[in-house]
C-alpha cells in the first residue's frame, strides 16, 4: 500500500530512498530544484547525467544520489506550461513514470517536488490536482507495493494546496 504524505521543506535534505528532480530534457542541470539537487549531490551527479543522453518530457531516468541523503535521484522532465491538453498528460506521466521506475528499482520511499510549477510556469493549483490524481491512480493500480510517497512542498502555496487535497 502507498502511504501518501505532504511535507514542507527542502527536498535535498530528505532521507528517503529516492528524490525526484524537476529537470530539463538535457539532464545537465539548471536552476530551481534541479540546481539545488546538483549542488547538494556534488559533481558526480552531473557526470552520471552526461551518460544518459537526455530525457523526453513526461519520461524519467534514474541515477545515484551521491552526497545526498537520498540513495537515488529520479530525473523527470515536466512540460513547459502552454495551456494545451498535452500539458496535463505530460505532467501526469512524470509522476506515473517516476513511480514505475521507483517500483522497478525496489524503492520504498520517494519524495516529489511540485514539478513544472517554477520556471516552467504550470499554475500551482492545476499542477497539484494533476499530480495528486496521478499518484492516487498509480497507488490504486499498485496496491500490493509498499511505498511512502511524499509531496515535498517548498513554498507556502503548494503546501496549502496539497494539504487541502489530501485533507491533512
Ligand atoms: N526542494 C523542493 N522543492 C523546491 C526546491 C527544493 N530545494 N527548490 C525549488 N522547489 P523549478 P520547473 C520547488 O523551477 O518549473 C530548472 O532550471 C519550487 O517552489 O525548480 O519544473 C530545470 O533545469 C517549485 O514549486 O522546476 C528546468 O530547466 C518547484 O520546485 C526548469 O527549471 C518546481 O520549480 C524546470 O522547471
Amino acid at each position: 500500500m502507498a502511504d501518501i504524505r505532504v511535507e514542507k521543506g527542502d527536498i535535498t535534505q530528505l532521507s528517503v530512498d529516492a528524490i525526484v528532480n524537476a529537470a530539463n530534457s538535457t539532464l545537465l542541470g539548471g536552476g530551481g530544484v534541479d540546481g539545488a539537487i546538483h549542488r547538494a549531490a556534488g559533481p558526480e551527479l552531473l557526470a552520471e547525467c552526461r551518460t544518459l543522453g537526455g530525457c523526453r518530457t513526461g519520461e524519467a531516468k534514474i541515477t545515484k544520489g551521491y552526497k545526498l541523503p537520498a540513495r537515488y535521484v529520479i530525473h523527470t522532465v515536466g512540460p513547459i506550461y502552454s495551456g494545451s491538453e498535452s500539458d496535463t498528460d505530460d505532467l501526469y506521466n512524470c509522476y506515473v513514470n517516476s513511480l514505475n521506475l521507483a517500483r522497478d528499482n525496489d524503492i520504498h520511499s520517494i519524495a516529489f517536488p511540485s514539478i513544472s510549477t517554477g520556471v516552467y510556469g504550470y499554475p500551482k493549483d492545476e499542477a497539484a490536482e494533476v499530480s495528486s490524481k496521478a499518484v492516487n491512480d498509480w497507488a490504486a493500480e499498485n496496491s500490493s507495493y509498499d511505498i511512502e510517497i511524499i509531496f515535498c512542498c517548498f513554498d507556502d502555496r503548494s503546501y496549502e494546496l496539497y494539504r487541502e487535497i489530501f485533507n491533512v
